[in-house]
């Protein structure tokens, strides 16, 4: 594939799933894609077909044109958002590279991918960390406390830096990425969900405004949380 060819992507997700935010961050690129669906709730993680387009079974993977004409696949949510912006930099999901804002919103990609999303991970399958029902329990508890330990930390330094967006007047992937993750935080019951946190919450708010966001939502038929 050539820069400046149309690039057709194939987004295969789950409603609310990590795919998520490389599907708003699409729909804000006016990038041409289709959806496909793993329907994990029939066993599709598992599938042959899926297992084919990504070995490692999670959601989600992204076509980047067509595999049999010289596309590829790609994983992990982070790196489909960059990929898109790397695509359609007029779309400016990511700032010019060079600049300062380019680096606080790949440290705020990487922060959120290391940290909320990996938390919010364990949370979500304690099962897979530990056997007996009272330690499940207290692997929720001891996540939900680190969860919030991370919510207020981006809250403070949104609240520190006074712009409206995490890396400053322009919204980036990463500001896609915070309303995915913020959002299943905000349905799991924990004490400290984002909504109790101002600064984070008028984020969460302007943020789930965004055209693509409001479309991303239509579409997957969920949302909003804020
Ligand atoms: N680091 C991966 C994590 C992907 C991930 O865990 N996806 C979830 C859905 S939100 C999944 O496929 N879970 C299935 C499982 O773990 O069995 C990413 O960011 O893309």
């Amino acid at each position: 594939m050539n820069a400046g060819d149309p690039t057709v992507y194939t987004l295969y997700y789950y409603p609310d799933n990590a795919s998520l935010a490389p599907h708003m961050c699409l729909l804000h690129a006016g990038a041409p894609y289709q959806l496909a669906l793993v329907d994990r709730a029939k066993g599709a993680l598992d599938a042959d077909w899926f297992r084919a387009v990504s070995p490692n079974g999670k959601i989600p993977a992204m076509a980047v044109g067509d595999p049999a004409a010289g596309g590829f696949v790609m994983t992990e949510a982070a790196a489909l958002c960059l990929r898109i912006a790397e695509d359609f930099p007029a779309a400016g999901l990511m700032p010019p590279p060079g600049t300062a804002a380019r680096g606080h919103a790949m440290s705020w990609l990487f922060h959120l991918t290391n940290t909320l999303q990996a938390d919010s991970n364990v949370h979500n399958y304690a099962r897979r960390y530990a056997a007996t029902d009272e330690a499940i329990a207290q692997v929720r508890a001891e996540t939900a406390a680190r969860l919030g330990a991370h919510l207020g930390y981006i809250d403070r330094e949104l609240a520190r830096h006074g712009a409206p967006w995490l890396a400053g007047d322009q919204v980036t992937a990463a500001d896609y990425y915070l309303l995915m993750v913020a959002g299943w935080l905000e349905q799991f019951a924990i004490p400290d969900p984002p909504s109790v946190r101002p600064a984070l919450r008028a984020h969460l708010e302007r943020a789930q405004a965004l055209p693509a966001a409001v479309e991303a939502y239509r579409i997957e038929g969920h949302g909003p949380y804020f």
